[in-house]
C-alpha cells in the first residue's frame, strides 16, 4: 500500500471508506469537542443509516487501542443481551452505540502511516450539550448514568481489560504532578501560585477513595470512566436521555469515579471551558436532580458504604481533574488537546473553583445524599 500523506489526517477519506456498510460518503466534518481523539461525523448517501462516527484514536493516551475495542465489544454485546432479557427502559428510548466493522471484518483500520481508526454508529434524532441546560436536563443525565451502571452491573469487572492504568486514581496523578514540578518547575504568576497552594492543601485528601478501596470498603465494578454532560445524548423531541456515548474508558473502577465525574461536569452551568473561572459555582439543585435520576435506578445495586463516600467522590473528582489539567499545563500540554498555551491552566482554575464551591456546601450536599438514599 502507498504510504501517501502522513499528516495526522492524511488518510481521513480512505479511513471513512473502510467502514461504509452501504452507500457512499458524501461529507465528512469534525464533530464534538473531545480532548483526546480526533472525531468526525461521516454522512452517507445510502438506503440505510445516514451517518456514522469516525475516530482517529490517540494512541499516545490509549497505548493498547485493540484492548479498548475489545472492552467496547464486551460492553455493547452485554448491554444488548441484557436489554433483551430485562427491559430496563420500558416506555423510554434507549440505544447503545454499535462498533462498526471495517471491510476486512476487523473493528479498526490502521492507515499506512500507523494511525488507528475506528467507527461507531451514530445516535440519530439526539443531541448533546457542553453545559447543563436546566434541572430536567440534569435529571436525565443522572438517569442515563443509572441506566449505564444498571446495564453493566452484572458484568464481572474481570471481563474488562485495564486499558488506562491509574485512570482516576488521584494519588497517582499527585505523584505525576510532583515529578513534573521537579522536572519542569513552574512560572510564578498569581494563578499558578493559587493552583500550587490549592493542591498542597489537599494532598492527604487525594487518597480517600483509593484507601477505602484498599480497605475493602469500596469494590471494583465496571465503569464508564467519562460520563460528562456532553457524553449523554438527549432526544431532540422528548428531551429524554437516549444514550451515553464515548465508550473508551469502560473498564474496572469505582462507580464513585463516574458519579463524581458526572456531578463535577453537570453541576457547573458555566461549563468546563468557561473563561469566567472566577464565577464558577457548584449548583446543589442540579446535584439533587442528577442524583434523583441516578438513584432511581442505582438504588437497586448500591450498598451502604457506596453512599458513605459519595460526597468525597464529588469533591475528589473535581479536584483530580483540576490537578490533571494543571499538571498538563506545567508539562507543556502533552495530554489534553489545547487551543492556546494557557488553556489547561484556565481549565484547572475552573475545576479548582468548583472544588472550593463543593467544599463550601459540604453540609447541604451531604444532606441531599442523606435525603435521597
Ligand atoms: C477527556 O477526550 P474526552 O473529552 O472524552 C479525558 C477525561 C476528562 C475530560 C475532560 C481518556 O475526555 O478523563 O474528564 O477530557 N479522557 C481521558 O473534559 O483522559
Ligand atoms: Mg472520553
Amino acid at each position: 500500500m502507498k504510504i501517501g500523506d502522513c499528516r495526522p489526517l492524511g488518510h481521513l477519506a480512505a479511513a471513512a471508506d473502510q467502514f461504509i456498510p452501504q452507500g457512499r460518503v458524501v461529507h465528512i466534518q469534525e464533530y464534538g469537542n473531545g480532548n483526546v481523539h480526533d472525531t468526525f461525523l461521516v454522512t452517507l448517501e445510502s438506503e440505510g443509516e445516514k451517518h456514522f462516527l469516525l475516530q482517529r484514536m490517540n494512541t499516545q493516551v490509549f497505548r493498547q487501542p485493540d484492548l479498548v475495542m475489545k472492552n467496547m465489544r464486551t460492553f455493547t454485546d452485554h448491554a444488548r443481551k441484557r436489554l433483551e432479557r430485562i427491559p430496563l427502559s420500558v416506555g423510554r428510548r434507549w440505544e447503545t452505540p454499535r462498533v462498526l466493522s471495517a471491510d476486512d471484518g476487523r473493528d479498526h483500520w490502521t492507515d499506512p502511516c500507523g494511525s488507528f481508526w475506528r467507527a461507531m454508529s451514530f445516535i440519530e434524532r439526539a443531541q448533546s450539550f457542553d453545559a447543563v441546560q436546566n434541572e430536567e436536563h440534569a435529571r436525565e443525565v443522572g438517569t442515563a448514568l443509572g441506566m449505564f451502571h444498571s446495564l453493566i452491573s452484572d458484568l464481572p469487572p474481570e471481563s474488562l481489560a485495564d486499558t488506562l492504568e491509574g485512570f482516576h486514581m488521584a494519588p497517582r496523578y499527585l505523584r505525576h504532578y510532583d515529578q513534573v514540578l521537579a522536572e519542569h518547575g513552574a512560572r510564578e504568576t498569581p494563578e499558578v501560585d493559587y493552583c500550587r497552594q490549592f493542591v498542597r492543601a489537599r494532598r492527604t485528601f487525594a487518597a480517600v477513595l483509593e484507601e477505602a478501596r484498599a480497605q475493602g470498603r469500596l469494590c471494583l465494578r465496571p465503569i464508564h470512566g467519562d460520563p460528562k454532560v456532553n457524553n449523554v445524548m438527549i432526544d431532540t423531541v422528548t428531551g429524554q436521555a437516549v444514550s451515553i456515548v464515548d465508550l473508551d474508558t469502560i473498564k474496572p473502577g469505582l462507580v464513585h469515579y463516574d458519579i463524581g465525574d458526572c456531578l463535577r461536569s453537570c453541576c457547573n452551568p458555566l461549563g468546563e471551558e468557561t473563561e469566567r473561572w472566577e464565577a464558577v459555582r457548584f449548583e446543589s439543585d442540579l446535584c439533587r436532580a442528577i442524583l434523583q435520576g441516578y438513584l432511581s435506578l442505582a438504588r437497586a445495586f448500591l450498598i451502604p458504604n457506596d453512599y458513605a463516600y459519595l460526597f468525597e467522590a464529588i469533591r475528589l473528582i473535581a479536584f483530580e481533574l483540576g490537578l490533571r489539567f494543571f499538571t498538563d499545563y506545567l508539562e507543556g500540554n502533552v495530554y489534553f488537546k489545547v487551543r492556546h498555551t494557557e488553556h489547561n491552566l484556565r481549565r484547572a482554575l475552573v475545576q479548582f473553583k468548583l472544588t472550593e464551591s463543593i467544599e463550601a456546601q459540604e453540609k447541604s450536599i451531604r444532606a441531599i445524599i442523606r435525603d435521597l438514599r
